[in-house]
């Protein structure tokens, strides 16, 4: 039987049919921030439900931390979540089958080592998207908790009281948008970049090399063979290329090595299935 995994982002929710590492049904819509989690995960099983029958579990790859089955944010800046909610519970009781859910970065960290782009034994992912999320593998585990936690790391530039996400993802992204006078979120950034706009080509560099200071840091501690890059911004045509030409380690072999997310918008539920699957074992 397939895995029901879902994806909850602070942008997109993603259903999805997963199977043996491969995708083979998909919904995807907005997270309604107005509804809250009771009410996403309603949403989701309207969407689903001629599905019902051919998954066996559900898994979720979800932003914020799980502890204990109960679901929290971190930044609720990224997606603002009740306190403790009993998000393994509610996902058991709606769709009948026994659940997991796991932070969407952790997810998509494994799906990119298993099925992906990071098939070393050591690698990092890294998503930039509303926030910036991240998973670790070493030595082929996943680490959990909150490992990886990196656009929480404390910021060092101008907001220093702030996790350092919320001056580089889309979350910024638009902020800085907005006080240019245009109300535009990342994707529009971009393409108002590519059709020669300043403003947005600015944007987009602060970020780019902010996130290439934050790469050379992870290399630092961890020395993963690469560094995967996924999220809607991470895939945006041109902005890896952007972090790379940003490295300042002087010696280009410290620098680190980052690759695409093999698996595109799909590591987190592949990564989710997976990790249901292998603890159903
Ligand atoms: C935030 C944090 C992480 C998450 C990351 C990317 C919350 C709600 N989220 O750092 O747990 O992995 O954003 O999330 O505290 P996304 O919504 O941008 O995919």
């Amino acid at each position: 039987k397939a895995v029901l995994a879902i994806d909850v982002g602070g942008t997109k929710t993603m259903a999805c049919l997963v199977k043996e590492g491969k995708v083979i049904e998909e919904v995807q819509f907005a997270t309604d921030h107005n509804l809250g989690p009771d009410g996403w995960i309603d949403v989701i099983a309207t969407k689903v439900s001629n599905w019902r029958g051919s998954y066996g579990r559900v898994a979720a790859a979800v932003t914020g931390i799980v502890v204990d089955g109960n679901w929290q944010a971190l930044n609720p800046a990224t997606l603002n979540l009740p306190q403790d909610y009993p998000l393994i519970d509610r996902l058991r009781g709606t769709f009948g089958v026994d659940a997991i859910a796991v932070n969407d970065a952790q997810c998509a960290a494994w799906g990119e080592h298993r099925f992906g782009a990071g098939a070393q034994k050591d690698m990092v992912f890294l998503t930039v998207s509303t926030g910036i999320g991240g998973g670790i593998v070493i030595n082929g585990r996943l680490l959990q908790g909150t490992a990886g936690h990196f656009g929480l790391f404390q910021g060092y530039f101008e907001c220093s009281h702030r996790p350092l996400e919320d001056s580089i993802s889309g979350h910024w992204m638009n902020a800085e948008a907005c006080k240019a006078g245009y109300e535009l979120e990342a994707p529009a950034i971009f393409v108002a970049a590519r059709s020669g706009a300043p403003w947005a080509s600015h944007i987009i560099a602060i970020s780019a090399r902010r996130l290439a200071i934050l790469c050379q840091n992870i290399q630092l501690a961890l020395d993963p063979k690469c560094i995967v890059i996924g999220g809607g911004i991470g895939l945006a045509e041109g902005y890896i290329d952007q972090v790379r030409g940003a490295f300042t380690f002087p010696k280009i072999s410290l620098r680190p090595t980052l690759v695409s997310a093999g698996l595109g918008r799909h590591a987190g539920v592949i990564g989710a299935a997976d990790l249901a699957i292998a603890q159903s074992n």
